[in-house]
């Protein structure tokens, strides 16, 4: 009787009809006559997800039977962005419900539009887990991944007329999230503060008890493979009080006691904090990982118990990866499990933890390498810093054993920084604690080996310490977000997608195409096309009408000293002012140019927000010069987010990524511009290497000092200053107009321009001038047309290296040593 009634969906276009129009009726009790787009969306999306879950179950059943090793990505972000045009592709049914609701009376670009953004997540580094969840699913691998279910996403960007940007909740699930399944029944046991006494029976345990205890909710998200059964999953933690509230209290009268507690519990998982790349020690940041890796850890070993395993096989069983050093608790978490509660020996257990763990660096900036202060651990968490000390002791007389005497090396490599507080260095607890520590690009990596970690290369040897460069997935950064241009790859290549998408190395093959006239005609339609649907987002958004025969010139990315969008809105000024000084007959000779902004900047970041609000005030007044208008504009556009990248990214001709040399780990919008035929102007530094070595440094428009020159120039800046007037005279110039109130108040900005005209850390003034002629080269480019569009083919076309796929399958090759399994289809 189940296997009859057991049955694939159906998904001819009438049964997705009856499946949509069942959603409205029942899952949402509306009716057909005063459905809106929500209305819409929402029914399309459960009818979606019932795919979703089918596949899901299966899925997990099959890993389940078979047991393979299993890996974790242990992220605290994940920047998911929109699912349901994600899915219907993975899934191969666009074109189907395409067809199905225009039946049905709505528009599919109209319905998508209705969902918001799963915006758990910052910059780089959240998207980065999003895109290898899309790939472990698509490699058929059996990942999952483990993150918090934050109530409030990332902030919402508004921008005043001042320029000044102002935050607001981004409250993304206010209305039904059909992406999650709760499972209310899968809950953990956390415990914070409270006291730990360390057993007087010689076997090195201890007990913890007392303190505050919440609960972790499992929240479930599906990830579907694209052109494949297996759909992995996503599992967030939601915090709650474990009993209701304090009925004692609340039956005494004391109402605000009552509910004091339980507060606290949900406040756990209730923001994402929108810093990233600095520190700040805040106490619930650090319960905030505790609480996930704790959760994420029980779930992992009542799995792995489950199938009946002896513990001391847990390596060859599990992998879990640590994004960043957000989850480094995780390291001390699973020692206590192991001796308290599993009663394993210290050796053992340290053997156990340091083969199933693998860290994953991605920044070398100090300001943002996490240390939390002793006082802190010890009160929140008791036991897990007698185990650090433990570690520490242990490590330290290693050390000691193979350098004698060398108390220098000692103090450098302690896990506690010396200080007041002392400190506990994350990073290398993490690099202790894991069997792999990898960077994120070839260049970050050899600098994470001979900086940050040098002491520990020569004390555990360099295979410990590898490089797998970032990827992103082509089916959202090309199929999903420009599929014009993924339709005619298909024609020409004459492969059905569900090929290319999955090898994207196939890409080579349009090589020959950019000596082909016709094809060039319409890869240049598709950007064109692509321009148009960018040049609609500003007019609904910011009202403006575009210049779509510009050329289109991108830089979106958190703000940051270090990524120098100042050195960018520097350079549209300088380029403001020699238009304004030429003949109106040299002008007609030049390229029209539109330049777009967009980004975050965390709240408490100042010098950021002035750079926003000068980049804004810089717009207001070229964009209202008709001198200038028509060769030079300048956006910001508000909210920076997945959805907006989507729009922007294909529309570039050119984007920029100009971090200092040796500051930006990787990059990876720099790819996804590649991917969809922009080329890029940047520095010698993280991703962009690698990618130029991919598709040939004539396309690519490299400046700047490199890595190994900034120690020394920032020396010089400290000891041997010289007046920016001299150094760069065409910066110097700059600065001045905008002191003197070109573009409103120069008071204003005197902070931000201080930060160049004093100490100069992120080197624009040695950067400006081949900066410029950088710009330069791009212009006279791009008036050979023909050229430029050979350019941008043979870029998409040595894109392939930069897949997602073949990131996740070396993880799962030299890392994890683990096995696709695949659900028969
Ligand atoms: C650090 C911190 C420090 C404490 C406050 C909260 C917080 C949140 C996030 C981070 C992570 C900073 C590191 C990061 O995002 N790195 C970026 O990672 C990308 C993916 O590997 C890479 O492409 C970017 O170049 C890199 O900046």
């Amino acid at each position: 009787v189940w296997k009859e009634a057991m049955r694939n969906l159906d998904n001819d276009v009438p049964s997705i009809e009856r499946s949509v129009v069942n959603h409205v009726q029942t899952s949402l009790a509306r009716q057909a006559y005063n459905l809106d787009d929500t209305g819409a969306y929402q029914a399309a999306a459960l009818s979606v997800r019932d795919n979703l879950i089918l596949n899901w179950n299966e899925t997990q059943l099959l890993y389940t039977k078979k047991s393979p090793k299993r890996a974790y990505y242990l992220s605290l972000e994940f920047l998911m962005g929109r699912t349901l045009d994600n899915a219907l592709l993975n899934l191969g049914l666009k074109d189907q419900y395409n067809e199905s609701v225009k039946h049905l009376g709505f528009s599919m670009e109209d319905i998508l539009e209705q969902e918001r953004d799963a915006a758990l997540g910052n910059g780089g580094l959240g998207r980065l887990a999003a895109c290898y969840l899309d790939s472990s699913a698509s490699q058929e691998l059996p990942v999952w991944g483990y993150g918090l279910r934050y109530q409030y996403g990332i902030f919402q960007q508004l921008i005043s007329p001042e320029g000044q940007q102002l935050e607001a909740p981004d409250p993304w699930l206010q209305n039904q999230n059909p992406w999650e399944l709760p499972r209310l029944d899968v809950t953990y046991e956390i415990r914070f503060y409270g006291n730990a006494e360390r057993l007087q029976d010689g076997s090195g345990r201890a007990a913890w008890h007392g303190g505050q205890e919440v609960l972790a909710v499992a929240y479930d998200v599906m990830i579907p493979g694209c052109y494949t059964k297996n759909t992995n999953n996503l599992r967030l933690w939601e915090s709650k009080p474990k009993r209701g509230f304090d009925l004692n209290s609340f039956n005494a009268g004391d109402y605000e006691r009552a509910v004091e507690s339980s507060n606290s519990a949900a406040a756990i998982t209730s923001v994402l904090y929108p810093n990233d790349h600095t520190t700040f020690g805040k106490e619930l940041r650090l319960k905030q990982q505790y609480f996930w890796t704790a959760a994420s850890l029980q779930d992992i070993l009542r799995r792995f118990k489950n199938t009946g395993k002896t513990i001391t096989d847990f390596p060859d069983f599990v992998s879990i990866q640590l994004n960043d050093t957000h989850p480094t608790l995780a390291i001390p978490e699973l020692m206590r499990i192991l001796i308290d509660e599993e009663e394993v020996q210290w050796d053992m257990a340290w053997h156990i933890v340091t083969r199933t763990f693998f860290y994953t660096n991605h920044t070398v900036l100090p300001e943002a390498l996490e240390k939390w202060p002793v006082p802190l651990m010890e009160h929140l968490l008791p036991r897990h810093m007698q185990i650090i000390y433990d570690i520490n002791m242990i490590f330290l007389q290693a050390v000691e054993k193979k350098y004698p005497g060398d108390r220098d090396r000692l103090g450098r490599m302690s896990l506690i920084e010396e200080g007041f507080p002392k400190q506990v260095r994350m990073a290398f607890l993490a690099c202790i604690g894991s069997r792999k520590v990898n960077g994120v690009a070839e260049l970050h990596s050899e600098l994470v080996r001979t900086t940050i970690l040098k002491d520990f290369v020569e004390f555990e040897g360099i295979s410990k310490f590898g490089n797998v460069t970032n990827g992103i997935t082509p089916r959202r950064w090309l199929d999903q977000c420009n599929p014009e241009l993924s339709a005619l790859i298909s024609k020409t290549l004459k492969l059905e997608k569900s090929v290319w998408l999955k090898d994207l190395y196939k890409l080579k093959d349009l090589l020959p195409y950019a000596d082909d006239a016709e094809f060039r005609k319409q890869w240049v339609a598709v950007k064109q096309h692509n321009k148009e649907r960018l040049a609609r987002h500003v007019k609904t958004t910011l009202g403006f009408e575009v210049n779509t025969n510009a050329m289109f010139d991108v830089q979106i990315k958190r703000l940051h000293e270090y990524k120098r969008q100042n050195l960018n809105i520097f350079g549209v000024i300088h380029r403001y002012l020699t238009i304004k000084n030429m003949a109106p007959e040299e002008r007609k000779k030049l390229n029209p140019r539109v330049v777009f902004f967009a980004g975050k900047a965390a709240p408490g970041y100042w010098i950021a927000k002035l750079t926003i609000r000068l980049i804004v005030n810089v717009a207001r007044v070229i964009n209202a010069d008709p001198d200038t208008k028509d060769y030079l504009s300048l956006y910001f556009l508000p909210d920076y987010s997945v959805s907006l990248a989507e729009v922007l990214i294909p529309a570039s001709d050119i984007s920029q990524h100009i971090s200092t040399a040796g500051t930006e780990a990787s990059g990876t919008s720099n790819m996804k511009f590649c991917l969809n035929g922009g080329l890029l102007v940047g520095t010698v530094d993280g991703a962009n290497i690698e990618i130029a070595e991919e598709v040939g440094e004539t396309n690519v428009f490299f400046f700047g000092h490199l890595a190994p020159a900034v120690e020394e120039l920032r020396y010089q800046h400290v000891y041997h200053p010289v007046p920016i007037e001299e150094k760069c005279p065409a910066l110097a110039n700059v600065l001045n107009q905008v002191s003197s109130g070109v573009f409103g108040d120069g008071g204003v900005y005197e902070p931000l321009l201080n930060t160049i005209r004093q100490g100069d850390y992120y080197l624009l003034s040695d950067d400006f001038d081949s900066y410029i002629a950088a710009l330069d080269m791009v212009d006279k480019a791009y008036l050979d047309k023909t050229e430029w569009v050979k350019k941008s083919i043979r870029t998409t076309a040595n894109m392939g290296k930069f897949s997602s796929d073949r990131a996740i399958n070396e993880y799962a090759e030299s890392y994890w040593n683990l096995e696709s399994v695949k659900v028969p289809n």
